[in-house]
């Protein structure tokens, strides 16, 4: 009935009923009866479902199995009510004394529906405020006793429920997805000791090295104050006047321009935990752990000038991406790695392990993988979960512990705090996606929204009304690892912080040289939005103590005649770095297992485009898991050179190419004559050229990169011009997919 009403019927077939005299008869029960009342909800709610991509996700392993039945709440088949269970007659009119006489305040039912309508906005995080999340699980590789007696590395296989958040920092809830930035990569285990949150970023080091700079930081980079702007954007006085007066942030700084900051998609990028951690085993022993996620999928970024436009075509471009790989059953996997060194190593390193500006690089502690993660679900609420879903770092397990670094010290504070605002009070443990899967119990009661009905007049330890519980675990509890501390309260840093800029020259220094460019031209990019000079001057006085070259190329786009002298140090004797170079830190260091799966690939076509060249390539793609779509100048039907019209899936205005991979100009000689002349399909092209991406012509497509003044270049193995389509030609295309992106064409200022 659900179908056939939206088919065959007005939208709303009670709307007469709302007018004159109908109103007050109004049609009994709710909106639509369904046919069949005995219908299961669950097949109902499918059949009203929003159109998705692909085939449905499995349930996989999830923190909603089971648990989260209770409070799941599906209305097929249902007649509306009120919160309290009235059943509701009419949901379009307000109570009125006479068809046209005044609203009467006795309507309960508007009332509720209002008041609950007006209060439905909760305040968005302070930062990272905009998310996306899903769920899936981790399994483990094999025990880790010896290191952890982290219950879920225990066995080999074991596999723990996970739901994962990733997100922006700067930018509001509802700002794009595309926006220079760190992107958060939060994880909450659901182990069965308990919840663990690894509340980690895709850069391995932050911005400062104290909690106590946080709120500086972060009202730094944040909308400026007085006008609130720039929305979700890093380029502007006050983030650039903070850091030129905080050289602890320029190696982070490096990261934030560097491509790492523009994802080409949450599943392509890495995450750290940042901090230095411990893992305690059985016996109290402790060693330092680094935490590492490493895409199976590659590590892949945008260009600038794609980032800027995709902001404007889809500002839902991660989020979407990420949705849309899960519906269709390509779960997003990740690699959990873990440096693990003892005191005596982090006591010989040049810098402090207690240091969050700092990485260890891999050369000096190699990377153990120890597990896998993958994403098998969509959320079912985005409300629900992915805004309610409160991570905190001090949400830790047992076999798992803080050190002393300070940024740490202030986030298990701040997180658990922050929530009590946020989620309305101390109980947010007690929504359904951060309640454990482990059994709670202890003395703690009431509070805002308590859901939980305890038994029992004792809420207190000791107790002997309880039968003295909940009773203390004991040696199955807890283990805080016993750091022994002599000293003397001060406020101060120890002397390795003081060293500022080596690992930002590492870091610079192990780039591609396209990434070095792209480093460049981000910082002049940001630097040219900074309004006052001497912000502009202290930033290139600091580069000068990264790089040289990278000083005076930012300098030179700056239009500053004479460089100003290199920042004073901090420090004060040199320290020599034990690593001045490391392939792992450029993104080509991780190009990925997963092929060309789910890239993005647009197929042009127009009135008497060459239809086999057209079926054969889509198919040629699709067997190897790429999502194609054909593109022309409308969507719907074209006619091909065949009996059959192509059906198209996106025109040129609503999916630039910005929103793909990759794309392929099929033969035709009419439909090429057509795209020639539309300026829409030449730009098409050219972004597609600018932004390194491959693209295939077959035959008379050729024509149209010529009319788009695309230069052909041998020896750019990303633009590939065929006669015809052999296989050799599918392979090489699809070889250059692969690579993602084909840097060699770049040059500034672009050619195209
Ligand atoms: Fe933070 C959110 C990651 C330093 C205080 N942070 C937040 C989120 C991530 C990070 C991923 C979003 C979690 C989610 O999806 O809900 N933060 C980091 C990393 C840091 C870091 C990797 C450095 C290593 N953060 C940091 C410090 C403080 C905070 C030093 C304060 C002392 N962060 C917060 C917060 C947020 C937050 C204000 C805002 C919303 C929330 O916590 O739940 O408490």
């Amino acid at each position: 009935a659900v179908g056939e009403m939206a088919a065959g019927m007005p939208t709303n077939p009670n709307k007469a009923a709302e007018y004159g005299e109908a109103a007050t008869r109004p049609p009994a029960g709710n909106t639509v009866q369904p046919d069949d009342p005995s219908a299961t909800a669950s097949t109902l709610s499918e059949a009203n479902e929003s159109q998705k991509t692909g085939k449905p996700a499995a349930a996989g392993v999830n923190a909603a199995s089971g648990e989260l039945d209770r409070v799941r709440a599906d209305s097929s088949g249902q007649a509306m009510t009120t919160n309290q269970g009235v059943p509701v007659a009419n949901n379009q009119d307000s109570l009125k004394a006479g068809l046209r006489g005044p609203a009467l305040l006795k309507d309960f039912i508007l009332r509720e529906k209002l008041t609950h309508f007006d209060h439905e906005r909760i305040p968005e995080r302070v930062v990272h405020a905009r998310g996306s999340a899903a769920h899936g699980y981790f399994e483990s590789y094999e025990s880790l006793a010896e290191l952890t007696c982290a219950s879920l590395f225990a066995e080999s296989g074991k596999r723990t429920p996970v739901f994962v958040r990733f997100s922006t920092v700067a930018g509001e809830r509802g700002s794009k997805d595309t926006a220079r930035d760190v992107r958060g990569f939060a994880v909450k285990f659901y182990t069965d000791e308990g919840n663990w949150d690894l509340v980690g970023n895709n850069m391995p080091v932050f911005f400062i090295q104290d909690a106590m700079k946080f709120p500086d930081l972060v009202h730094a980079v944040k909308p400026e104050p007085h006008h609130g702007m720039p929305q979700a954007a890093s380029a502007h006085d006050t983030l650039w006047d903070f850091v030129s007066l905080m050289p602890e942030s320029a190696h982070m700084m490096l990261w934030l321009m560097s491509d790492r900051a523009i994802p080409r998609s949450f599943r392509m990028m890495q995450g750290f935990g940042v901090h230095t951690f411990r893992f305690i085993n059985e016996r109290g022993e402790s060693k330092f752990v680094k935490f590492h996620w490493d895409p199976k999928q590659g590590t892949h970024s945008l260009v600038w000038d794609e980032a800027v436009k995709i902001s404007g075509a889809d500002p839902d471009f991660n989020r979407r991406d990420l949705w849309e790989a899960i519906e269709a059953g390509e779960y997003p996997e990740w690699e959990l790695g873990v440096q693990i060194f003892d005191e005596a190593q982090a006591e010989s390193f040049s810098f402090d392990v207690l240091d969050s500006t700092k990485l260890i690089p891999e050369e000096l502690v190699p990377i153990t993988p120890i597990g896998r993660m993958v994403l098998t679900r969509n959320p079912d609420n985005f409300f629900a979960e992915t805004e309610q879903v409160a991570f905190c770092s001090a949400h830790v397990v047992r076999g798992i512990d803080f050190t002393n670094d300070p940024l740490l010290a202030g986030r298990i504070h701040s997180y658990i705090d922050t929530q009590i605002t946020r989620l309305g009070g101390p109980n947010f443990h007690e929504i359904p996606i951060n309640a454990p899967l482990a059994p709670v119990y202890n003395n703690q009661r009431d509070g805002m929204h308590r859901q939980a009905v305890h038994h029992g007049r004792a809420a207190y330890e000791p107790n002997s009304l309880g039968g003295g519980c909940p009773f203390q675990a004991g040696s199955a509890g807890f283990i805080s690892f016993p750091e022994p501390v002599d000293a003397t309260e001060l406020r101060g840093k120890p002397e390795k912080f003081a060293e500022h800029y080596n690992q930002a020259t590492l870091f610079y220094e192990s780039q591609a040289q396209h990434e070095k460019q792209h480093i460049i031209n981000a910082f002049s990019f940001e630097l040219s939005k900074v309004t006052v000079p001497g912000i502009r001057q202290r930033m290139v006085a600091q580069l000068r103590n990264v790089s040289e070259t990278l000083a005076s190329a930012v300098a030179g786009n700056l239009g500053m005649r004479e460089m100003p002298d290199p920042m004073p140090k901090a420090n004060a004797q040199e320290v020599i770095p034990e690593v001045t170079r490391s392939d792992f830190l450029s993104l080509l260091a991780r190009p990925g297992e997963t092929g060309i799966r789910t890239r993005k690939i647009a197929i042009l076509a127009a009135d008497g485009i060459n239809a086999k060249t057209v079926e054969q390539m889509a198919q040629a793609l699709i067997a190897q898991g790429a999502v194609v779509r054909l593109v022309g100048q409308h969507i719907g039907l074209v006619s091909a050179d065949s009996e059959t019209p192509l059906d198209l899936d996106a025109s040129l205005q609503n999916s630039p190419s910005p929103l793909f991979d990759a794309a392929v100009i099929p033969d035709g000689a009419a439909a090429i004559e057509t795209l020639a002349a539309d300026g829409l399909a030449l730009e098409f092209l050219r972004d597609l050229f600018r932004h390194g991406k491959a693209l295939l012509a077959i035959g008379g497509g050729e024509l149209l990169i010529q009319r788009a003044a695309i230069p052909i270049d041998p020896k750019d193995a990303g633009l590939i011009i065929a006669k015809d389509l052999a296989q050799n030609t599918i392979d090489d295309f699809v070889a250059a997919v692969q690579k993602h992106r084909h840097p060699g064409r770049e040059s500034d200022p672009p050619l195209v």
